[in-house]
């Protein structure tokens, strides 16, 4: 059975110095490299904005970072300017091992947030990579990288949803923890059946 690694969002803007640092982020890049090795099958994802992102707080009048808003699809927390396309800080980080078979972007619509890698934010909009798993036969997946309480929560949960098995590897993973979010994410992760291994 094949399974693969799905290695969200190690970009330098989530890291410490980025737009939208994640404390610790940088820690689980050698973390994540050592893991790559037992894995057949390795899938980035990346964050990838076009400037004037309607997730972005710039966008909006009157907003701040961290502020909500409502979009057509529900409530959008606004996020500081981040993962422009293109940009220093939309790259990996300079040490995450890149030889990966495949590489999910996701975010680039002007009018949709998107933190899973399956589907955007209306939850309809898929990025694909549901099929590019069932094509390759891969039912089995081990979700990493940040943050642990948006894009992987998010990751995972679709994932369930879509019946495939999903482990989240916490050491591989740092969060935002904004409002309680990262408790939250890790109480709808359980419930959904997504295993949360805390090696
Ligand atoms: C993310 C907020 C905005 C993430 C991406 O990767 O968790 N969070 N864009
Ligand atoms: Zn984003």
């Amino acid at each position: 059975m094949t399974k693969a690694l799905i290695v969200i969002d190690v970009q330098n803007d989530f890291c410490p110095g980025g737009a939208l640092a994640v404390p610790e982020g940088d820690k689980i890049v050698p973390v994540i490299n050592r893991m790559m090795q037992d894995f057949e099958t390795v899938i980035l994802t990346q964050d990838w904005h076009p400037s004037g992102h309607s997730s972005f707080a710039s966008s909006h009048d009157d907003k701040a970072p961290f502020e909500t808003t409502t979009m057509p699809y529900g409530t959008q927390v606004l996020w500081p300017d981040h993962c422009v396309q293109g940009t220093e800080g939309a790259a990996f980080h300079s040490d995450l091992r890149t030889d990966a078979d495949m590489i999910i972007r996701k975010g680039f619509r002007p009018h949709i947030d998107s933190y899973s890698a399956f589907f955007e934010n209306d939850q309809t909009t898929p990025t694909g990579l549901q099929g590019y798993l069932k094509e390759r036969g891969i039912k089995d997946l081990t979700i990493v990288g940040l943050a642990t309480d948006f894009c992987v929560a998010f990751s995972a949960l679709d994932a369930v949803r879509l019946g495939l098995r999903v482990q989240v590897e916490l050491s591989a993973c740092r969060a935002i923890d904004m409002d309680g979010s990262l408790n939250g994410a890790l109480d709808n992760m359980e419930n959904a059946g997504v295993v949360l291994g805390r090696a």
